[in-house]
């Protein structure tokens, strides 16, 4: 088990990680989809019961990562509490059975270890540039990437890379989106802060032609939410409600991936500079949030 009173270092996810595959070989598959420049892998775990009809993959699956930006810890906290609820707590089985989740907690595991033994406000990842090392991952994944809200300064926080999809990280997610593209569609990526439910687009004003679908799901989601303490967030698309960055996860596996919908979850902040949620706040945290991801799953089971 892992425990939601600290914010957990690299090696303590990956224990968990492989202890639960270990431990649910029937219903969970831990892959690496790739390794960071520094090596590290990344992870991804996969939850499912199979067997569905025919023994082809035909249920609806849901794709979530967390930790694209090293500083949000709150985010792999969030991501390992879904993966914890869906595998060792008996009473989820139904979510798993009727949905396959792909589930990855921490994209960046360079970068989140830097944040926790040189600089805690380090956001990209730690690939070396000529004058500066980091590129934000989510500015490089490769959907009108550059145009809007993203630095070439490779010294910059947003520093979009030296060309879209330039980083392991950020090609991970399109060679599983790539493979298993028809089947996910929900996309769930986790970030921090500001209580945010962001919906396609972040490279324009313009909105996807299935707004009101991401609209009426983000209001359900909130409700859920805040029924649990009064935790409210604001819905809308990025572009709209927070401002134009172009070349982020969502943008991508939605207008590339062809993945119906996508959310960009703005999990609650705290501490000096928003992103140092003290450790009494986890458990509230990810426990609320853990009740609007049923009504994801719900939405999912029920339209797809
Ligand atoms: O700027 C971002 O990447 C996200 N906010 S954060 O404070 N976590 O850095 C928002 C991304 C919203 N999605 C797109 N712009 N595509
Ligand atoms: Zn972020």
């Amino acid at each position: 088990r892992i425990n939601f009173v600290e914010f957990h270092r690299y090696g303590v996810i990956e224990s968990y990680l492989k202890k639960i595959a270990e431990e649910y070989p029937e219903i969970t598959r831990l892959r690496t989809p790739a390794n960071t420049t520094e090596g590290r892998p990344i992870y991804m775990l996969r939850i499912t019961t199979g067997g569905s009809q025919g023994g082809q993959h035909t249920k609806p699956a849901i794709l979530i990562d967390g930790g694209i930006h090293a500083r949000e810890w709150i985010s792999p906290a969030t991501v390992l509490y879904i993966i914890q609820e869906l595998v060792e707590n008996p009473e989820n089985r139904h979510m798993i059975e009727n949905v396959d989740w792909m589930i990855i907690p921490v994209l960046n595991p360079d970068g989140y270890e830097y944040t926790h033994t040189n600089s805690r406000l380090w956001r990209k990842n730690r690939s070396k540039g000529k004058r500066c090392t980091g590129t934000d991952l989510n500015r490089n994944f490769g959907f009108h990437w550059m145009e809007v809200g993203a630095s070439s300064d490779e010294c910059d926080d947003t520093f979009a890379g030296k060309a879209g999809l330039s980083e392991p990280e950020t090609e991970a997610i399109t060679h599983i989106v790539g493979k298993h593209g028809e089947q996910i569609k929900l996309y769930l990526t986790f970030h921090s802060y500001g209580q945010y439910l962001l919906y396609p687009w972040g490279y324009t004003s313009a909105l996807p032609e299935n707004w009101k679908e991401h609209d009426d799901l983000g209001h359900a989601v909130d409700k859920a939410i805040s029924a649990v303490a009064g935790t409210s967030y604001t819905i809308g698309s990025s572009t709209n409600t927070l401002y134009a960055a172009a070349g982020g996860s969502d943008d991508w596996v939605k207008g590339v991936g062809g993945v119906p919908v996508a959310f960009c979850i703005e999990l609650p902040g705290g501490g000096s500079w928003g992103f140092d949620p003290p450790t009494s706040m986890i458990h509230p945290v990810v426990t609320e949030t853990w009740e609007g991801v049923k009504v994801f799953h719900k939405h999912v089971q029920t339209t797809y």
